[in-house]
């Protein structure tokens, strides 16, 4: 089912269940080139969601802020390719929410451990922010939070679970939103974790 969460912001409800077992598998190769990491703010805090890239573009953060790069900077290397069942589910899903030609240069994926969290924030590192974004829940559910263009207040709850897909784009591009703290659990594709794939068109 296809649900509007905001104008501008599509859940895909399951979208991505029939393909889950081949995106694990996916991100199991890429974190065995770049493993996942818990990288450290510009304001000096170590965040508890632990990150990787693929992609010819990979977001980073340290000291000297946040910013997208060509090279992991743990190893020196190029960012592993987005593998091919990655790169055809967020274009079926960008093209579903009615952004067609999407094709992603960078896909962040964030893993949750119990107690993870991302506060609200915007994604602004990107070049043009007319371009949408598209997200991928895997694993344990969380709760979404998304408030609005302006300012952090007013945010509202979505719950995200296994398969579930969000489209992002529109006048929703800027918005703030973040993910409350994993509740502990175990899922049966995952284990402890949720995983979510971030799609973006980012140079
Ligand atoms: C997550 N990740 O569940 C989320 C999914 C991130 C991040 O926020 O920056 O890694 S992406 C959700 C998103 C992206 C762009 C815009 C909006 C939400 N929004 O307008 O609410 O790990
Ligand atoms: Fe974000």
């Amino acid at each position: 089912t296809r649900v509007e969460i905001r104008e501008g912001a599509v859940l895909l409800r399951g979208f991505a269940l029939s393909v889950a077992d081949e995106l694990l598998p996916g991100i199991r190769e890429v974190a065995s080139v770049a493993e996942f990491r818990n990288m450290v703010t510009p304001g000096g805090h170590v965040m508890s969601v632990a990150m990787t890239n693929c992609g010819r573009l990979g977001w980073v953060t340290d000291s000297k802020g946040y910013r997208y790069t060509t090279e992991d900077p743990s190893t020196g290397k190029r960012w592993p390719e987005i593998p091919e069942a990655f790169e055809k589910l967020a274009r079926e899903a960008a093209d579903a929410a009615g952004f067609s030609g999407f094709a992603p240069d960078a896909c962040l994926i964030n893993r949750y451990a119990v107690g993870a969290r991302m506060t609200l924030h915007q994604d602004r590192n990107e070049q043009d922010f007319g371009q949408p974004i598209v997200s991928v829940s895997l694993g344990l559910p969380a709760t979404f939070q998304f408030g609005e263009v302006e300012n952090r207040r007013g945010a509202q709850n979505v719950a995200v679970r296994h398969g579930d897909v969000v489209v992002w784009g529109g006048t929703a591009r800027l918005a703030y939103h973040g993910v409350l703290a994993l509740k502990a659990g175990v899922h049966e594709a995952t284990g402890e974790y949720r995983f979510n794939l971030t799609f973006r068109r980012a140079g």
